[in-house]
């Protein structure tokens, strides 16, 4: 308990006594319906042994009191939360008595389709504004959200609106996350607003009793970035209690007691502290009296009165905040306060037993049979209380979650056509026509990338469109006339957010801009690069935004060992089945600049879509694929410079281009071979079938621009079929539908082989699917690809061994 720091004494303003009384009523309701929560799903429902988890009541108990002073008191209706995962149940009740959660979804708490686990933006329906779980990942997005905020206000958008606060309540042992500390370095570059942090600082985690003296480390870290700190140590009790004689022996004690033995002096009650009191500080007179006027109850009540326990405390350390600096809460809470399991080290999986819970049900005047009644058992009448609870600002206002219209985007995008390029520059010539014209679609598409803009060819828009920053700064260069490629000019009217190389905040700063349409009601078009191998680095960050539905494009270049000169350590094998298999996020690997170009407009568009606002029916039956729920879009794109292909952009090929897959060249009705290639092995595709067209009959050439809506298509008109539709047909299915039985399937791609090798699934054809499984070395990309086996000559060495025939004559010359 070592601390220095004294817990501000400060008034509460606007605060009358009598609502003190009723938010403590409420505190005391949220603890008893988070428990109740707990214990329903625990032994009442089904018990079932996959519902039995812990790690909910004692967390649950740690924020109830800072719960009821945020929720009850201190929240606007602008403000947005992310709440610890386990103070789900506290969240749950809380809303309940606010009318926004039913009875049905808290009896099922962790069961099908009731409250989740942990608060869920997309499975709950009771106003979740961030999910939580993966501990950490929510409390950097209240920040990267309150930037999303600022970026929107200063481009002239929803001032209409108040600004809202962006607060996270976190667990002492979640700041052990690194993306905490890389969120916090970024927000200081960013000038951080509107952002408060609780830590809920009971020093317990999961398994253990946390270090001495963080809070002290926690301290001096945020300060030193710009944040405002008040630590919430004492209640009311205690500071009443130092107040009197031997009272400062008290408080010294208190500060000394180590993190252990003040837990489990928690634990043990009234007794124990009385004992320990006794044997250590018990012989120095006045403190002496101190401790002998109170009752063992008493004593552990004022033991037990930390700050952020204390309501009165709390909501005067809230109110007193008159600025929008960034300011981190530590408060001082118990883990499981109230319960039998307080402070006991091992609470973190603890679950009352049901005699537990009659004893607390009993304490808490609650009549068997009516436990989910909103004012049971409170001592104040039920209609003041609900007086109370209707004029709660949190609540004033009614729907929380915004919506913000579609911005327009057109059908198609002009393609500079360049005889030979990359798909990485094509991207960027795309983005640079799109930045010289005066559209909607330009000014809200915001870029960001982690130091990696250039190298990514989002140069040609930063130029156009600029740096984002709360003020200006001239790029110096440019002043000094000092030539320069880049014009490095930051402003208010900036649309691209330079951030630092952390990938972590890259994802959850997409997170964040992706969701302002939700948030702020204002609709942006993030576009995020970064190294196609990096994903991995931040992929827990992305899937987390993509199951709250974030909307955005992820752009990752160069990727695989087509990067060739730059060795293992920057070219990517697994990301192309990381497309496959993340949910929420469409990928897409084009190989040619005009396949991007279609397949770009098309994400400007499904970023957009709202299945809850379009479709009202069945989901598309044109090619499987759930189009009409939309979602983030992810295009792994390549440096390699390859012959571009002129030819019209008809509406079905660029339809087809879409739905992940179209002939080069169709097959013929004796087709032994056909090859199926993705992204930028496209040349050696080519040249192996232009080899093979002598000795096999009639080879087919697919190219496919996305392994994971082809698969998706397929895998869902399967089900389909399975559940009755039985002339449902994904796009594959009719792609293969004419390939003769003993045709054989050559997959390729500069990714892992599994990407492609379930096509042999589709209609039971052989395939050999070609790709890199191992990591990559330095070479050029022609030394590359034989190594590995991704050329033409493997290419037609694989047609030769699965569609067998006579010698493939020009085997040897590749
Ligand atoms: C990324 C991640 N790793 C591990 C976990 C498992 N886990 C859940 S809670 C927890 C410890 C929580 O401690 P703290 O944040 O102090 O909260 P408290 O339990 O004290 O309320 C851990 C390790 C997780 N949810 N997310
Ligand atoms: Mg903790």
């Amino acid at each position: 308990m070592a601390s220095s720091a004294l817990a501000r004494d400060l008034p509460i303003k606007d605060l009358p006594i009598k609502d003190l009384a009723i938010l403590a009523e409420l505190e005391r309701k949220v603890l008893w319906l988070a428990t109740w929560t707990i214990h329903h799903a625990n032994h009442l429902r089904g018990n079932s042994d996959g519902l039995k988890v812990g790690g909910h009541q004692a967390s649950s108990a740690s924020l109830a009191t800072i719960m009821t002073a945020l929720y009850f008191h201190s929240l606007r209706p602008q403000d947005r939360v992310a709440v610890k995962p386990h103070a789900a149940p506290n969240f749950h009740a809380i809303q309940y008595l606010l009318g926004r959660q039913t009875r049905a979804k808290l009896e099922d708490f962790r069961g099908y389709k009731g409250a989740q686990s942990y608060p869920s933006r997309t499975k709950d329906t009771d106003d979740v504004d961030f999910s939580t779980g993966s501990v950490g990942l929510g409390v950097a997005q209240t920040l990267f959200s309150s930037l999303a905020q600022d970026y929107v206000r200063a481009h002239g958008w929803g001032r209409d609106r108040p600004e809202g606060r962006m607060i996270a309540l976190l667990g002492d042992a979640e700041l052990d996350e690194g993306n905490i500390f890389e969120a916090i370095l970024e927000g200081w570059k960013q000038g951080l607003r509107n952002c408060w942090w609780i830590v809920d600082y009971n020093r317990q985690s999961l398994d253990a009793v946390v270090r001495e003296g963080l809070w002290e480390r926690y301290q001096n870290l945020f300060r030193n970035f710009g944040w405002d700190v008040v630590v919430l140590k004492y209640g009311a009790l205690q500071q009443a209690a130092f107040a009197e004689p031997g009272g400062e022996v008290l408080r010294q004690w208190i500060d000394h007691c180590p993190n252990q033995l003040y837990s489990a002096l928690v634990f043990q009650g009234g007794a124990a502290w009385r004992k320990r009191l006794n044997d250590e500080i018990g012989d120095q007179g006045p403190v002496t009296r101190l401790i002998e006027r109170r009752s063992d109850d008493e004593l552990a009540r004022l033991m037990n009165n930390l700050g952020g326990h204390d309501l009165a405390s709390i909501i005067a350390a809230f109110d007193a905040v008159d600025h929008d600096r960034p300011v981190c809460f530590i408060a001082y809470t118990i883990k499981g306060y109230g319960l039998p399991f307080a402070g006991h080290k091992d609470n973190h999986a603890g679950l009352m037993t049901p005699a537990q819970t009659e004893t607390f049900r009993t304490s808490m005047n609650i009549r068997p049979g009516h436990e989910w009644d909103p004012f049971e058992g409170l001592g104040r009448p039920a209609e003041e209380i609900q007086t109370f609870l209707d004029r709660v600002p949190f609540a004033s206002k009614g729907e929380r979650r915004l919506q913000a219209a579609r911005i327009a985007v057109p059908a198609e995008l002009p393609v500079p056509f360049q005889p030979k390029t990359s798909t990485q520059t094509g991207f960027g010539a795309l983005l640079n026509e799109i930045a010289r014209d005066d559209t909607p679609l330009a000014a809200r598409i915001v870029t960001t990338s982690p130091d990696v803009t250039v190298s990514t060819s989002l140069g040609s828009w930063v130029n156009r469109r600029g740096l984002f920053a709360h003020e200006d700064l001239a790029d110096t260069f440019k002043s000094e006339r000092i030539p320069s490629t880049f014009n490095w000019n930051f402003s208010p009217a900036g649309q691209h957010i330079e951030l630092g190389i952390a990938e972590m905040n890259l994802f959850i700063a997409l997170s964040a801009l992706g969701l302002t349409h939700s948030i702020n009601g204002e609709r942006l078009i993030p576009i995020g690069t970064l190294y196609d191998p990096f994903i991995a680095r931040g992929l827990d960050a992305l899937n987390y935004a993509c199951y709250q539905d974030a909307r955005f494009i992820l752009v990752a270049t160069p990727s695989g060992i087509t990067l060739a000169p730059e060795g293992g350590a920057h070219q990517s094998i697994a990301e192309p089945l990381i497309g496959i298999a993340q949910d929420g996020l469409a990928a897409f690997e084009p190989g040619y600049v005009d396949e991007l170009a279609a397949i770009l407009a098309f994400s400007f568009d499904y970023i957009q879509r709202d299945a809850q606002k379009d479709a009202e029916g069945e989901p598309s039956e044109r090619n499987w694929l759930r189009d009409e729920t939309g979602g983030s879009i992810y295009l792994r794109l390549s440096t390699r410079p390859i012959e571009q292909i002129e030819r019209p952009m008809t509406p079905a090929l660029r339809q087809a281009i879409v739905d992940g897959a179209y002939w080069l060249r169709e097959p013929g009705p004796n087709c032994q071979v056909v090859v199926a290639y993705t992204g930028a092995v496209a040349p050696e595709a080519i040249q192996a079938i232009g080899l093979m067209a002598e000795d096999r009959r009639d080879v087919g050439l697919l190219a496919i621009t996305s392994a994971d809506r082809l698969n998706a298509g397929w895998t869902a008109a399967c089900r389909a079929r399975e559940r009755g539709l039985v002339h449902a047909r994904s796009h594959i299915e009719r792609l293969f539908a004419g390939l003769p039985r003993h045709c054989g399937i050559v997959s390729v791609l500069d990714g892992h082989p599994a990407t492609l090798a379930w096509l042999g699934a589709v209609q039971g054809h052989r395939v050999r699917p070609l790709g890199v499984e191992h990591f990559g070395q330095t070479g050029s990309i022609e030394d590359l690809y034989r190594h590995y086996g991704i050329d033409a000559h493997a290419i037609i060495a694989a047609a030769e061994a699965i569609a067998p025939g006579r010698p493939i004559r020009h085997l040897g010359v590749v």
